[in-house]
């Protein structure tokens, strides 16, 4: 006769806890683990149609990388470890746009974002259309424009993998390809059709903090299960 002597369910939740800071952003605070040091991560952080701003300093490359890895097949499904949007993933002509502060300010001319104000080297990540290069909340030839520069460069440094959403690398494969372009003129010809949707952060949202906080992630959810089954001697 079998029975059950024993068990154990350890379930390990990593949550990463943040302030909501209105419709469409989220605020991610400067000790977001993974951005400090962790080599990995263990979850899929889905911002959805929202938009992020990360506090630390100096963890671009980091966030880049975390969209790059759960975009890496283009729209992501959301199965690989990183940070991804599930309506992206939905719509087929949106994306998460990482940049630096100073990048989106250059490609935008913006100096807030959602109505934050943010620093030179601390990341923000903003859903709008797949192909938005300058990062405005509507996909237009000023884009493709930069998408030209950008290809063009990559024809001349072919082996060159380092490349951004603001030069053109709308999948975040580190190059910029035509592949780049086909989801630029997809959101292109969404936008054409649809001239009065656009991403570009609201005019007046408040920076300050709503008091809730929301768990946005449940990064990882481990369950271990140990049934040990003895057999009774007789
Ligand atoms: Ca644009
Ligand atoms: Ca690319």
């Amino acid at each position: 006769m079998f029975s059950r002597n024993s068990l154990l369910l350890a379930v390990l939740i990593v949550a990463f806890s943040t302030f909501a800071y209105g419709a469409g952003f989220i605020g991610v605070a400067g000790h977001y683990a993974p951005l400090d040091g962790y080599p990995t991560i263990v979850g899929t952080l889905n911002l959805n149609n929202s938009s992020m701003h990360e506090t630390g300093l100096n963890k671009y490359a980091a966030l880049k990388g975390f969209v790059g890895n759960a975009y890496n097949t283009g729209w992501s499904t959301g199965a690989n470890v990183g940070i991804t949007s599930g309506s992206a993933a939905t719509s087929g002509v949106t994306g998460l746009a990482p940049a630096t502060g100073q990048d989106y300010t250059a490609m935008s001319g913006n100096t807030v974002f959602f109505g934050r104000s943010f620093t030179a080297t601390q990341s923000l990540v903003m859903y709008t259309w797949g192909g938005d290069a300058n990062m405005d909340g509507y996909a237009t030839t000023d884009d493709d424009d930069l998408w030209i520069n950008g290809y063009y460069d990559q024809v001349a440094n072919p082996t060159k993998n380092d490349y951004h959403w603001i030069q053109g690398d709308y999948n975040h494969d580190g190059y910029v390809t035509t592949d780049d372009s086909d989801l630029w003129i997809a959101s292109y010809y969404t936008q054409v059709a649809n001239p009065t949707v656009n991403y570009a952060p609201p005019a007046g949202v408040s920076a300050v903090p709503e008091p809730s906080v929301v768990v946005m992630l449940l990064a990882g959810v481990v369950s271990l299960l140990c049934i040990a089954r003895k057999s009774r001697k007789g």
